[in-house]
């Protein structure tokens, strides 16, 4: 396979962009290498500037669920694009999203859109703060809410796969506000909430982790957190970036049949272009500018363009329900094509899965929270993941991201995958 294009991309984006990437776990810094770059993409495959083409199994990080380029997006973009691309002033069209928002997702009274996940994050947590009145949030090791200060403390994504523990340039007045504790432990919770009682504006939590790999929440977690929030006044936040409009129309509320109070939105929702939101429940939501004080604006939030490819995407995903059925059924099947291939080698791993979100883990114990993530052998997947590019198979560039299957995916390309799996565990030794 020849990549001379993307190394030589590569090289000159080195002189203008920060690490020649706009993201950095882009930059295949942990698994080593050139990061390819990409000229297209259609349905589920990805092209790079060489013209080698690849299986892909980020999706963008999630929004492409129905596949690269799929028709009535493109479409839809293409005809509201020739209306102008922005207006700075509401449109009907902000009307339909956010009543089709409240249609699919349990929970969402009123919904104010954004930008992106990070600024979803950032400002349903400033919500949470302005209603309660109470200054610190508890989020768990390894989750990763976006890249707004308040939230870069024990974080996974990128922080994880660069191994930055401290980020320089974040106050320690902010940082002491951030609260954490290991995923899926309760009494760990129950012990901050014991000594900081009444100074806790809000849980957040991702319902399924996608930050450090594909994680699941224990029986009952997401349940007893609810309860706790409750009994506390805190606001419970579902960060929802990943599994919205992903695990079912209704996201992970609907899907693990627990409510939040705040839920935010991204990747999926805005089917490729910037979006991010976040709602819930009217009383809370009223403390949002202009009804109430709690300031959050943006110049393109609710802009056309983004709107009418979030809006056509989850119109499909709402009136296509069997989407989610299919998406289901192809990533079992890949989830047990992988266990095969790892049996087969002798290779002690953890696929872990819900709905479309998988990930592998090289571990002979149960991933279930940020430790059992990075006690992993990474080093293992550094190379599994080069093995699996030389077979034309594109996977996260890193073992703490989740991976996303999109519906274009066909029973060939799963069976190339697992296949292409079965050889790379052969290639890299894995089982010896
Ligand atoms: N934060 C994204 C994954 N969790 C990475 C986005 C990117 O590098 O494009």
């Amino acid at each position: 396979m020849y990549t001379e294009k993307s190394q030589s991309l590569f090289e000159r984006a080195g002189h203008c962009i920060p690490g020649g990437v706009n993201s950095p776990v882009r930059a295949f810094k942990s698994v080593g290498g050139t990061p390819l770059f990409i000229k297209k993409a259609k349905g589920a495959y990805l092209y790079d500037a060489d013209n080698n083409a690849y299986i892909d199994y980020i999706a963008s990080w999630g929004p492409m669920i129905l596949g690269h380029a799929h028709g009535p997006v493109i479409e839809a973009i293409r005809e509201k694009a020739l209306e102008s691309t922005s207006y700075g002033a509401p449109t009907e069209l902000e009307i339909d999203m956010a009543e089709l928002i409240q249609d699919m997702a349990p929970n969402v009274d009123l919904v104010r859109m954004v930008s992106s996940g990070t600024e979803a994050c950032m400002s349903a947590l400033r919500l949470a703060r302005g209603y309660t009145g109470r200054n610190k949030f508890i989020k768990f090791e390894g989750c990763y809410h976006g890249h707004a200060d308040a939230f870069l403390v024990k974080a996974g994504s990128g922080l994880a796969t660069l191994d930055i523990q401290t980020v320089p340039g974040i106050t320690g007045g902010v940082s002491q506000d951030t609260l954490t504790c290991p995923y899926n432990d309760l009494a760990a919770v129950e012990g901050l909430l014991e000594a900081h009682r009444g100074e806790i504006a809000a849980i957040i939590i991702e319902p399924v982790a996608g930050n450090m790999g594909c994680i699941l929440p224990a029986p009952g977690y997401l349940e007893s957190l609810r309860h706790l929030c409750i009994r506390e006044g805190i606001v419970l936040i579902f960060d929802e970036v990943m599994t919205g409009f992903r695990l079912s129309a209704g996201g992970a509320q609907q899907t693990l049949g627990v409510d939040a109070d705040l839920v935010t939105f991204g990747k999926v929702i805005g089917g490729g272009l910037p979006v991010g939101a976040f709602g819930g429940k009217k009383e809370i939501m009223k403390h949002i500018a202009p009804l109430g004080n709690v300031y959050q604006a943006g110049t393109l939030s609710g802009n056309p363009i983004a709107m009418i490819a979030g809006y056509t995407t989850l119109k499909i995903l709402q009136d296509n329900p069997d989407i989610y059925h299919e998406l289901e059924t192809k990533t079992l099947y890949l989830r047990d094509g992988l266990r095969h291939a790892c049996r087969q080698s002798g290779t002690p791993a953890v696929v872990n899965q819900l709905g479309s979100m998988i990930s592998l883990h090289f571990s002979e114990q149960p991933v279930t929270n940020f430790s059992s993530a990075a006690a992993s052998r990474n080093d293992l997947f550094n190379r599994f993941f080069h093995a699996m590019l030389r077979r034309g198979i594109y996977l996260p560039p890193s073992a703490f991201e989740s991976w996303f299957l999109n519906n274009a995916l066909t029973r060939e390309d799963l069976d190339r995958t697992i296949g292409a799996a079965t050889e790379s565990l052969l290639e890299i030794g894995a089982g010896n």
